[in-house]
């Protein structure tokens, strides 16, 4: 794998940011406390305990809504720089439309915002992590065009209310976990398994609903907030499985599918969606039957819209995938944006594991993944929003240490050795959480919860130990 692994320097520079990263559902139950209106994963988990492996809900989860000063007082200890964390759109807006603010879901936000500032800790707020409103829903959610302004409605109360003291926003949180996952398939909320069609359609809106929101911050909030606004978007490193020509375009194809569908509108100097889709999807959409393509048009006035609503960009990324070229699918059954993209992908078998089938440890992926970014985006300062592992909850976690180093030395390796501009790293999670479909059962934090305590106990793990030392040297090597 060339020359990826080698350091060059240990250091972190000195304007650089290292934090910690959680999000509302998965941390703060009280899910139907003070106000909060239910929301889709409320709905999910309840409707369908079967889906999630240990039958878990997020009900209490963290209870991180009566326990934040907790939390704080976890990252005041291992001297975090930023915390990043979601609303939940439903605690501010119990129906989803803004015209019923909750008072106490505003309340709690500040509190949580005030209490962090005091201790020196950066918020960086996501407006959306997955967690839409149920009324919202009821309505078709994201595959409903107009969700495109009561995004941007939330937004509002949202910049009104907290933007004198945040500086730092996200709109959403990887946007294909809700649209791939959660309308496409059935792997996420609120699972319609709409694949190839709804999929593409939430997406749509989805976009249009970020840049929204970006030019209602740039044009009526930023001349007195003077914060900075943007998306994070996740994606695995996709490796050519061979080095065959077939296999390095497919890799190429797998990663404008998997990230490019929605990066490229937002950070490609061209706007649109990356050529390859807006070649495929018509084309099989016509050899299936379908009337028109099934992936939706922008507008030249829309691409112009959406195009530069960044001001960084915000990646989560944890893993590597191998990509094989499959040049014929044959036509048959549902649609799919895998079938559009004319790929399969899996896993070495000889990449190290972790608790969770998906995750690998492989971090020269990581480094190679934030090559390309630079080369296909250009010189966007990169905020890394999540990047962490998963295991069964142990407090000596080697393993979550062990990828860390390895993980952080992969991005210094970019940095230094290709010159990438990045700027902030957050680990994933502050704390052991509602991990979705995987409940309580795969767990991320640096500190332990005992989901069995109904005081949920948090115990530092080795990790939360090893994160500490590494922020206070601001190094990575030599710190032991
Ligand atoms: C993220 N992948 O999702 C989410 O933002 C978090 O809420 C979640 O807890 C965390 O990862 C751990 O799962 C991802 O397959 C899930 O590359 C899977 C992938 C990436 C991100």
């Amino acid at each position: 794998y060339g020359t990826y692994g080698k350091l060059n320097s240990n250091e972190f520079p000195g304007d650089f940011l290292l934090g910690t990263a959680t999000a509302s559902y998965q941390i703060e139950g009280a899910w139907n406390l003070s106000g909060k209106g239910e929301n889709i994963w409320d709905r999910y988990t309840h409707t369908h305990p079967e889906l999630i492996l240990d039958r878990s809900t997020g009900d209490v989860a963290c209870d991180s809504y009566h326990k934040y000063e907790e939390d704080v007082a976890l990252m005041k200890k291992m001297g975090v720089q930023f915390y990043r964390f979601s609303l939940s759109w439903s605690r501010i807006l119990p129906t989803g439309f803004a015209y019923q603010i909750n008072p106490d879901g505003i309340r709690y936000y500040n509190d949580l915002i005030n209490l962090l500032l005091k201790n020196d800790i950066i918020p960086l707020v996501t407006l959306f992590h997955w967690d839409t409103p149920q009324p919202l829903e009821d309505l078709g959610g994201f595959t409903n065009a107009l969700m495109v302004e009561w995004f941007e409605d939330y937004a509002r109360v949202v910049f009104e209310n907290f933007g004198d003291r945040v500086k730092l926003w996200l709109t959403f949180n990887e946007p294909k976990q809700t649209c791939h996952e959660g309308v496409g398939g059935d792997n996420k909320a609120p699972g319609y398994e709409s694949s190839g069609i709804g999929d593409y359609l939430c997406a749509h809106n989805l976009i249009k609903a970020h840049a929204r929101a970006y030019h209602l911050y740039d044009k009526e909030f930023r001349p007195k907030q003077n914060g900075s606004i943007s998306i994070t978007i996740d994606t695995s490193w996709m490796e050519p499985g061979t080095n065959s020509t077939a296999d390095k375009e497919a890799a190429e194809r797998k990663i404008a599918f998997n990230f490019g569908w929605y990066a490229d509108p937002i950070f490609h100097p061209n706007g649109d969606y990356p050529e390859v889709m807006r070649k495929l999807v018509p084309e099989r959409s016509k050899k299936e039957g379908f009337r028109r393509s099934r992936l939706p048009e922008f507008t030249k006035e829309e691409v112009k819209y959406i195009r530069g609503t960044f001001d960084f960009l915000g990646l989560n990324h944890y893993t590597t995938l191998l990509v094989k070229d499959i040049p014929e699918i044959p036509i048959s059954g549902k649609p799919s944006v895998d079938k559009d993209s004319r790929t399969e992908s899996w896993h070495d078998p000889s990449w190290p594991p972790s608790s969770a089938g998906w995750l690998k440890v492989v971090p020269w992926g990581f480094t190679k993944l934030l090559v390309w970014l630079k080369h296909r985006y250009g010189d966007v300062p990169i905020y890394v929003t999540e990047n962490g592992f998963s295991d069964l909850g142990e407090i000596d976690d080697q393993g979550r240490v062990n990828y860390y180093k390895l993980y952080l030395s992969a991005m210094l390796d970019a940095m230094y050795e290709h010159k990438v501009n990045v700027k902030a790293y957050a680990a994933w999670s502050l704390v052991d959480n509602f991990e979705w479909r995987d409940g309580y059962v795969n767990r991320f934090g640096l500190h332990h919860v005992d989901m069995n305590d109904p005081g949920r106990k948090r115990t530092p793990k080795a990790s939360a130990e090893y994160y500490r030392k590494v922020i206070a040297a601001r190094k990575i090597h030599g710190i032991d």
